[in-house]
């Protein structure tokens, strides 16, 4: 097992498109971030998805509430058309389509889930209107873009045309072989402390590349891609969908941890839960939690997961150990 860390600083940065409400609880005008040698507020997320934490912790820090937060966080992703497995850009599933799922849950228990969406970039943003607007938890595919649109997104063809040309040469050959850590710049699962304490967070991709038409993974699954309680803390999930959702990952890490253990504990425990008595294991499930506290745990079946950090004003990268 490898106990390597590194860290990296990294600025605020990163347009955000098609959501006018995205930032109604905060303002982008002042970055100036007092150092506080303080726990909370708190922003990490999976990857190294720096920009992201720091939009997310200033967010925070100037008293958004954790929810709000994660979702301006993870808004950042999802605008950025370099990271092919989040949002505008993202990779298509084999049919040349890019559908995006996301999920999102609060403090006092409410979730929100959108699946199979095509033609919006804000998912998570989304999945709070189906949480808030809706009598529903979930809705998917042509449903949930007619909800959004109904909300005022704005619509716009994910497939940009570096990800249209990378399916084209993908169509040469058409293997199925799910790459998780390309470019460590991955899905992209987010959980938040806010200055009052409570926990909330967000999850969102455009799953697997080359996915089959219809496929979902687990990022939009309550309790396998995130879950929050907020007397416990929160987990979030990454790497391949389908080995999370079997052991409901984000649930089991959450339980763990109200049964005693550490988040970084309860993060093996659960990678443990997938690996145990299996011979191939030639894919990727990483997980990163915390709890009341804000103690941290991440823990990947194989190297290279990292996750992003935001404290006291400070964003790191921070290398997870792995168990090969
Ligand atoms: C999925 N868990 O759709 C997602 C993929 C992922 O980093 O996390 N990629 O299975």
């Amino acid at each position: 097992m490898d106990r390597r860390r590194f860290f990296t600083s990294a600025s605020l940065g990163g347009g955000l498109l098609f959501h006018p409400q995205l930032f109604s609880n905060f303002s982008m005008t002042s970055t100036k971030i007092q150092s506080i040698e303080n726990k909370f507020p708190l922003a990490i997320s999976t990857w190294n998805n720096i920009k992201a934490s720091r939009v997310a912790g200033e967010s925070l820090e100037q008293n958004a509430d954790a929810l709000t937060s994660a979702i301006n966080g993870v808004a950042v992703e999802e605008a950025n058309q370099t990271n092919r497995s989040v949002g505008y850009g993202g990779a298509p599933d084999r049919s040349g389509k890019v559908t995006l799922d996301a999920c999102i849950m609060d403090s006092t228990g409410n979730c929100g889930s959108v699946m199979a969406v095509e033609n919006v970039v804000h998912v998570a943003a989304l999945a709070r209107d189906v949480m808030e607007k809706t009598p529903h938890v979930i809705l998917t595919g042509n449903g949930a873009r007619k909800f959004a649109i109904q909300q005022g997104y704005q619509t716009v063809d994910l497939l940009t045309s570096e990800s249209h040309q990378l399916w084209l040469e993908w169509l040469q050959n058409e293997q199925f072989k799910p790459v998780i850590n390309a470019g460590n710049h991955d899905t992209i699962g987010m959980l938040c402390i806010d200055k009052s304490n409570h926990v909330a967070g967000a999850c969102t991709t455009s799953g697997l590349a080359y996915k089959m038409e219809g496929r979902v993974g687990d990022s939009p699954i309550i309790g396998s891609g995130l879950y929050i309680d907020n007397e416990i803390g929160g987990a979030v999930a990454t790497g391949l969908g389908e080995e999370v959702i079997k052991t409901v990952g984000s649930f089991l890490i959450v339980e763990l941890i109200r049964q005693g253990l550490s988040p970084q504990e309860a993060c093996e425990k659960a990678i443990e839960r997938i690996v145990k008595g299996r011979k191939n294991l030639d894919f990727q499930v990483a997980y990163l939690a915390v709890n009341k506290k804000g103690d941290i745990g991440a823990y990947s079946i194989h190297k290279g997961f990292t996750y992003a950090q935001y404290k006291n004003g400070q964003t790191k990268e921070i290398r997870s150990d792995s168990v090969y």
